[in-house]
């Protein structure tokens, strides 16, 4: 409660310094936020009980929307409406107050991220085994986004077990670690949360950055890494959420700074990858310095030659290219990755000899995140490996052959669209169009060996249906309704039928655990 006193004094003089009484008497757009908003958003914006109010952070909240929910509330959130204490006129200004940036940008130092940290739980206390009795490995975990709440779902009775409230706008997907019992979710305003799935509960959540872009996590659970476009950070954190260490994120001559697109886990290789959006490098980070953790492959033998460790222990890698790329797609191996700026320009790199090794023939703007791979037996009957993606400009997915870099085929599709899905066991990958105002209800089955779309699953129009995910065994195929009263849609994978519903609250994506710790081929990883 004192905490929350100081955060008001502390927004009352900050309204005061900007003056902002109205000649009328009546409170000034600071005093009204100091007043209403300061004790759950904080005097400086930054977030507490509630998200931050930032442009960047609502960036993805259209002004319409937020001034509903100021005036209204937000159902299943602590957010009250204030329409009967604030006039229109006040709600409005208040909301051009906070999409307007706050000037010096706000910081956040090592410091702020070790006050940040709580512990919810003792985890000695905790139970080793699943307290619930479907298959763990069978479990996905559905991210609801209209309601900032994940829903846990038994993957064989196709029913949930489970439903918890989440920090606000998560994004990217939750990592898996520890054989599917730990789970790590970032949230768009930069906290971390670390979920025990086997017990159902939180453990730790510690706040990593401002604006945050996603989580990575060592299979084993003991290495966490968050990029951040706010500030213009990598933080490292060890597996109970406590800094390791920040790593500012600049050029290799330290004179140009850049915000980290994402970050992902590069198992076979025991590091992370990051993307840099603002400088030409992508950076490899090893969380270990064993020799013998790394059986295999180029890192192993320099290792073994030079009689060192690995090279990069906690500090980037450096690989300098020509252009940015921001979005990446590794091979199975994680030797390679094909990644792709905004703009489209696309690059094969090797990460062991770092150097870009090929152009990819790419254009728009490409989603390589969500891309899947498959093997395709070509006219000749030879077997290759092929990765396809979607495209977020234009209404195509783009088949390439991962040995010559080379575009087998474009399948055009009803629109721009996020996400690509298969599995193993499936002869179809599924593809949206929600980037698309007039398709993004049509959900498109392509035929993995024709590489045609041979079916299309119509929803209502109007109405988003996306993301689609697989059982473990690739039997069903379920996919987000995308809306506040929405669903999670479950098709039989084979036949292409629904088979049922279930309600959710804007199901963004659904996670299933065997696919994510095997690095199923068909899903995102
Ligand atoms: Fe995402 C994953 C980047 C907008 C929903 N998104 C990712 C990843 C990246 C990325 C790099 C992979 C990280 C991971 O999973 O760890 N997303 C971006 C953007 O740059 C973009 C275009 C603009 C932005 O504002 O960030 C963007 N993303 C969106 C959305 O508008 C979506 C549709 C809704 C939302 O909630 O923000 C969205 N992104 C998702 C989802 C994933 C994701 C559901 C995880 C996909 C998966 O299945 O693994």
């Amino acid at each position: 409660m004192k905490a929350l006193h100081s955060i008001f004094l502390a927004a009352a003089a900050l309204a005061a310094a900007s003056g902002n009484a109205t000649d009328a008497g009546r409170p000034g757009v600071a005093e009204l936020y100091a007043r209403h908003c300061a004790v759950c958003h904080s005097g400086d914006r930054l977030g507490g009980m509630g998200p931050a109010l930032l442009p960047d952070n609502l960036a993805r909240l259209r002004k319409p929307e937020a001034l509903k929910i100021v005036a209204e509330g937000r159902t299943a959130t602590q957010m009250l409406g204030f329409g009967e204490q604030l006039s229109k006129d006040e709600i409005a200004a208040l909301i051009d107050w906070i999409y307007s940036p706050v000037d010096p940008p706000p910081r956040w130092t090592d410091d702020d991220i070790r006050a940040s940290r709580i512990q919810h739980v003792d985890s000695a206390t905790l139970s080793d085994k699943p307290v619930f009795d479907a298959d763990p490995l069978n479990v996905f975990l559905v991210v609801e986004g209209g309601d900032h709440h994940v829903s846990v779902l038994d993957g064989d009775r196709l029913e949930p077990i489970h439903r918890f409230q989440s920090r606000f706008a998560l994004h990217g997907g939750p990592k898996f670690a520890a054989g599917g019992r730990y789970v790590f979710f970032g949230s768009r305003d930069g906290w971390i949360t670390k979920y025990d799935l086997w017990n159902l509960t939180v453990v730790a959540e510690v706040r990593a950055g401002i604006n945050t872009r996603n989580v990575a996590a060592s299979p084993d659970g003991k290495h966490v890494a968050v990029a951040n476009y706010l500030p213009n950070t990598l933080v490292l954190l060890d597996g109970d959420l406590n800094l390791v260490k920040t790593i500012a994120a600049t050029d290799r001559d330290g004179k140009h700074s850049s915000r980290v697109s994402a970050v992902y886990d590069a198992t076979p290789r025991q590091s992370f990858i990051a993307a840099l959006k603002d400088v030409p490098e992508v950076w490899e980070i090893s969380y270990t310095k064993a020799v013998e953790d790394i059986p295999t492959g180029f890192i192993h033998d320099y290792a073994q030659k030079e009689g060192s460790f690995i090279p990069g222990y906690l500090n980037p890698r450096r690989t300098v290219l020509g252009e940015v790329l921001d979005d990446f797609f590794f091979t199975q191996d994680y030797a390679e990755l094909m990644g792709a700026s905004r703009e489209g320009v696309g690059q094969v790199v090797n990460l062991d000899i770092r150097r870009k090794i090929a152009d990819l023939p790419l254009d728009g703007m490409p989603h390589l995140g969500s891309g899947i791979t498959w093997e395709w037996i070509d006219a000749s009957g030879a077997a290759r490996t092929v990765m396809a993606s979607t495209n977020l400009k234009a209404g195509e997915v783009t088949v390439i052959d991962m040995k010559s870099w080379e575009v087998v085929k474009r399948i055009a599709t009803r629109g721009p669209g996020f996400f690509l899905r298969s599995h193993a066991n499936s002869r179809y990958a599924f593809v949206d169009s929600m980037m698309s105002p007039q398709a993004k209800h049509i959900l498109q089955v392509i035929d993995k060996q024709t590489l045609e779309v041979v079916k299309e699953i119509t929803g209502e129009p109007g109405k988003t249906l996306a993301h689609v995910e697989f059982t473990r065994d690739g039997r069903y195929a379920l996919a987000s309704l995308w809306e506040d009263e929405g669903a999670v849609i479950v098709y039989d994978a084979q036949t292409l039928e629904e088979v049922k519903r279930l309600p959710m609250r804007k199901p963004v994506g659904k996670y299933n655990v065997w696919n994510k710790i095997s690095r199923e081929e068909g899903t995102s990883h």
